[in-house]
């Protein structure tokens, strides 16, 4: 990648573009990424995902195709919703499956089956010097029913560990602990190395 920052520690401050074309998870980041000085810009170039068992290959090569377009700083985030019982399903597809099928689909998909599930989230971010991958989980359990308006997706339906609201009754526990937490903590620490 062209021109060489000074330094790693020249993204701080600095405007970095979150590529999403979903506005709650724009809003969680702006939200976390403020607290650690960093501001950011949310720009939507409607990228198409490469088929992939994991969020971080999605996640990396969405950011690629991104730089080549717009060359500035900027990073992707790819998550997901993985039930041990069905084996990872939704996984890379939460997105569409929550569109096609909806929660009550999920639950019904559910019904006898052990309900352990977690959140991914894989952030690759990309400058003119560095290509930065994170990858961090949330564990917990599908509840029996969706409760809860707050957050977006599948929160009616996810229970943190040692948990007993789901994330869309409980959003001061999901700022704290969630898979989008953690990897933007993680992100923040990486860019304010030198
Ligand atoms: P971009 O790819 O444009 O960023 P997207 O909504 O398509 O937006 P993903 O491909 O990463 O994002 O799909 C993630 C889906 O997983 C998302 O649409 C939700 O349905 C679900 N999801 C991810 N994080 C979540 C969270 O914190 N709470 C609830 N559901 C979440």
């Amino acid at each position: 990648m062209q021109k060489k920052l000074a330094h790693n520690g020249d993204c701080m401050g600095k405007k970095i573009f979150f590529i999403t074309s979903n506005a709650h998870k724009f809003s969680e980041a702006q939200k976390l990424l403020k607290k650690c000085g960093i501001s950011i810009k949310r720009k939507n170039l409607h990228l198409e995902e490469v088929r992939a068992q994991e969020c971080s290959e999605v996640a990396k090569a969405c950011a690629i195709e991104a730089y080549k377009r717009i060359r500035k700083p900027l990073f992707v985030e790819d998550s997901g919703l993985f039930i041990k019982s069905l084996n990872g399903f939704p996984g890379v597809y939460s997105a569409s499956v929550l569109q096609k099928i909806g929660l009550r689909g999920i639950l019904a998909l559910l019904k006898g089956k052990r309900r352990d599930a977690e959140f991914i989230c894989a952030i690759c971010y990309v400058d003119n010097s560095k290509l930065v991958q994170i990858c961090k989980r949330c564990k917990g359990k599908i509840s029996k029913m969706p409760s809860g308006r707050k957050g977006f997706g599948y929160d009616p339906i996810f229970v943190p560990q040692g948990g007993k609201l789901t994330f869309a009754q409980d959003e001061k526990t999901k700022a704290e602990l969630s898979h989008r937490t953690a990897a933007l903590k993680a992100l923040c620490a990486r860019l304010a190395k030198r």
